[in-house]
């Protein structure tokens, strides 16, 4: 549950509402060949359908599930199967945004994609099934109203209903095999892991006895014997509360966002980029923590929202990014948006709401809406870089307040400068030889002395970012 299931690999990109269709044929046109790890989708089974909300049917429905067959305005089972199968195929991994905490809100009333109705008042959920008596008992939950109002009590982060929404009660041998079969579902097909969506709310006991039934991964889809499901909790902690990341490293990686604010604040002031991991702040060990620049919740003022740049920025993103790839904290996930200016609002869309498609421009930017990050050019870049310098150490580290470099290991060398430019002789912990910046596709170079140092320009105002990395080939 700790290893990804992507032969080292080391980028998760999430292709958030994309469909299946267009997933399948970007693994084959992009994600393969640029070094990804895999993907994560948002979540896949049947939702509430909310086409009198205003904007309607925002993004959002899809956290309220109403069963675990797998149709949403992504596509059916059928086309979902096939991205899995297409995915796997050019060694591309799939990880489902599993939303097992609840179910639908309170007052939603409705019939989903495959035909399966749902009432959340009266706590029916037929598709799966479940009932009344598979969500937490009201007397389980402290607070006045039912719902989660009350981050410094464990019991009421847990036992409530976060944002009215319907609570499955996770100590239930039925809730938790009605879980472990959607999960198990998943496995069949060829899915590699899950991102558990609001495991803050959920108790890790309740996690850990889902997951151990969670069956281990096909052979049949490429993957070696015995291979766990890969785990990540969804944890926002920023020292604010009862719940601690640490408490979730049981049952797999964890979410850690004081990162986010941690690296926005390191870009806005390079100075700040020193002390980037705090475990003073009881930031989340290296080998637990699943770390991203932005999500798509905070990227629009959602859970955990301030100090945190976006595609919104276009030139601190990058550097962000950059930075964040060729740093050795964490697992690491790429966040690829649609352009909105309403929070709510759902992704670009045909008549009916569905996805629309992703349109792919002759210089390989994305069009119809949708801002691709991951295929900006130093993005898709280090994770190159990235899976090259794989299981090194930060050495030489060096920073100016205005520029910033480091070596990982003799693999690899990264350098960034804030203001676009800078000329200075720096230790790379390269072997001697001549090494290209494959940001600027080998525009330019360094030549690496044999005391292991080098003259290391940047003049390049949009994309300041140096990254030589050995055995890295270009283009
Ligand atoms: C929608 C409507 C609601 C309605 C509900 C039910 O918006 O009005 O009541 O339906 O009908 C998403 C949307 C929700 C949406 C929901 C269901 O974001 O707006 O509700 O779908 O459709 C908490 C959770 C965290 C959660 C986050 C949004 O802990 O798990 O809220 N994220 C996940 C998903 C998210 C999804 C859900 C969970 C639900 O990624 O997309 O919701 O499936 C503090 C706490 C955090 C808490 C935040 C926000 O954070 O620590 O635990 O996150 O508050 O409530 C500073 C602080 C930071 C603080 C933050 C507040 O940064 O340092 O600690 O401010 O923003």
């Amino acid at each position: 549950q700790y290893d990804p299931n992507c032969n080292g690999k080391t980028v998760i990109v999430h292709l958030f509402e994309w469909k299946w269709s267009d997933i399948a044929a970007e693994c084959e046109r992009f994600l393969g060949p640029a070094g990804y790890c895999g993907f994560q989708v948002s979540p896949p089974t049947e939702h509430v359908i909310l086409p009198d909300n205003n904007p309607p049917q925002p993004w959002w429905q899809r956290y309220q599930p109403v069963s675990y067959i797998l149709h949403s305005r992504s596509g059916n089972p059928d086309e979902f199967a096939e991205m899995v199968r297409r995915c796997n195929a050019v060694g591309v991994r799939t990880y489902v945004d599993a939303v097992i905490n609840h179910m639908s809100g309170l007052g939603r009333l409705g019939v989903s994609y495959a035909g399966s109705p749902y009432d959340g008042d009266a706590l029916d959920f037929p598709g799966v099934p479940y009932s009344a008596e598979h969500f937490t008992p009201k007397d389980m939950c402290p607070s006045y109203d039912g719902n989660v109002n009350n981050y410094g009590d464990p019991n009421n982060v847990r036992n409530c209903y976060l944002v009215g929404l319907t609570d499955l009660y996770g100590a239930l041998d039925y809730v938790r095999e009605a879980v472990a079969g959607y999960l198990n579902s998943l496995v069949a097909i060829g899915v590699a892991g899950i991102r558990i969506d609001a495991a803050k709310h959920m108790w890790p006991l309740d996690i850990a006895a889902i997951t151990s039934r969670v069956n281990t991964l096909p052979t049949e889809h490429g993957f070696p014997p015995n291979s766990k499901f890969f785990v990540y909790s969804e944890v926002i902690d920023r020292n604010d509360g009862a719940v601690r990341v640490d408490e979730y490293y049981d049952v797999g990686l964890v979410t850690e966002f004081r990162y986010c604010m941690k690296l926005a604040w390191g870009i806005n002031d390079y100075g700040q980029l020193g002390g980037l991991i705090d475990y003073g702040w009881g930031m989340a060990r290296d080998d637990r923590a699943f770390v991203f620049v932005d999500n798509h919740d905070n990227q629009r003022g959602h859970g955990g929202a301030g100090d945190v740049i976006t595609h919104k920025t276009p030139r601190e993103y990058k550097q962000a990014v950059s930075y964040m790839l060729a740093h050795p904290y964490g697992f690491t996930q790429v966040m690829s948006s649609y352009y909105f200016d309403n929070s709510d609002v759902g992704p670009p869309h045909n008549e009916d709401y569905s996805a629309a498609d992703v349109i792919i421009k002759p210089d390989g930017s994305c069009d119809g809406g949708w801002v691709c990050e991951h295929r900006w050019n130093p993005i898709a870049k280090m994770v190159r870089f990235r899976n090259a310098v794989a299981g090194t150490a930060m050495e030489n580290y060096w920073n100016n307040g205005g520029a910033v470099s480091f070596s990982r290991g003799n693999k690899g060398f990264f350098a960034m400068a804030k203001g676009g430019s800078m000329t200075e002789t720096l230790v790379t912990g390269l072997p001697a030889g001549t090494y290209c910046n494959i940001i600027d596709d080998c525009a330019t170079s360094i030549t690496v002395g044999s005391d292991g140092k080098a003259l290391v320009q940047i003049n390049n105002y949009e994309e300041p970012i140096f990254a030589a990395c050995v055995g890295c080939e270009t283009g």
